[in-house]
């Protein structure tokens, strides 16, 4: 797509999953029209925790192919109409692998746990206790569970202490993004601001916290 800066001259740059789509799924036919119609003459990126293949998912081609680029992984990734345009690598250490194992062990979440809890994607991990491959109503079952218990801020807490070469954040509903430090979400605001320096830039998103 060809890029028709907006009337302001702002650049967008939005969140998926909780933002464009319910969490893991497919954006309504209504608000993929919307959209479709509202990126005409917009820059739009996203960013997101998701890869490639789940952005693909959720949301329909013809709105995909109306983005500006699409940073998947928190950033770790980029694509400009379907091509890679760059990719990060990253080699956890064995030692943070030993302990989210530990954290799957030893959990006490009382529901059923699944499979694929620590996933490798493009320059981060995915952790999740409960374990990607779950249904649905897993999935809202250990969210309301969460919520409640806060298995999830503790594990960040306690891995950003020991661990404080890598950023640990709790992007959606079951699980937690691990990259080392300056390789979350931040650094697409800075290659953005490389690219635009003078435009206004503004983000997106269903959760927006300090730092
Ligand atoms: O985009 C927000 C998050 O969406 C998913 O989170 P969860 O499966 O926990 O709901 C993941 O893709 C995560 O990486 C991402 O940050």
């Amino acid at each position: 797509m060809s890029e028709v800066i907006g009337v302001r001259g702002t650049i967008f740059v939005a969140d998926v999953d909780g933002t464009l789509t319910p969490a893991r799924q497919s954006m309504t036919d209504d608000f993929a029209k919307f959209l479709g119609q509202f990126l005409e003459k917009r820059v739009f990126y996203i960013v997101t925790g998701s890869d490639l293949n789940k952005i693909k998912e959720q949301v329909p081609k013809f709105v995909r192919d109306k983005f500006a680029g699409m940073f998947c992984s928190l950033g770790n990734e980029f694509y400009v109409e379907n091509e890679l345009i760059y990719k990060n690598s990253f080699i956890p250490e064995p030692s943070l692998l030993e302990k989210l194992e530990e954290y799957r062990k030893n959990t006490t979440y009382d529901g059923e746990l699944f499979s694929n809890y620590i996933e490798e994607r493009c320059g981060m991990l995915n952790f999740s206790v409960l374990g990607r491959n779950c249904p649905m109503s897993a999935r809202d079952r250990y969210a309301v569970w969460d919520e409640k218990h806060t298995e999830r801020l503790r594990i960040v807490e306690e891995l950003s202490v020991l661990f404080p070469e890598y950023v640990f954040s709790i992007g959606g509903n079951i699980s937690v993004d691990i990259v080392p430090q300056g390789h979350d979400k931040s650094q697409v605001a800075t290659k953005l601001r490389e690219k635009y320096p003078t435009q206004k830039i503004v983000f997106i998103g269903d959760r927006i916290e300090p730092n």
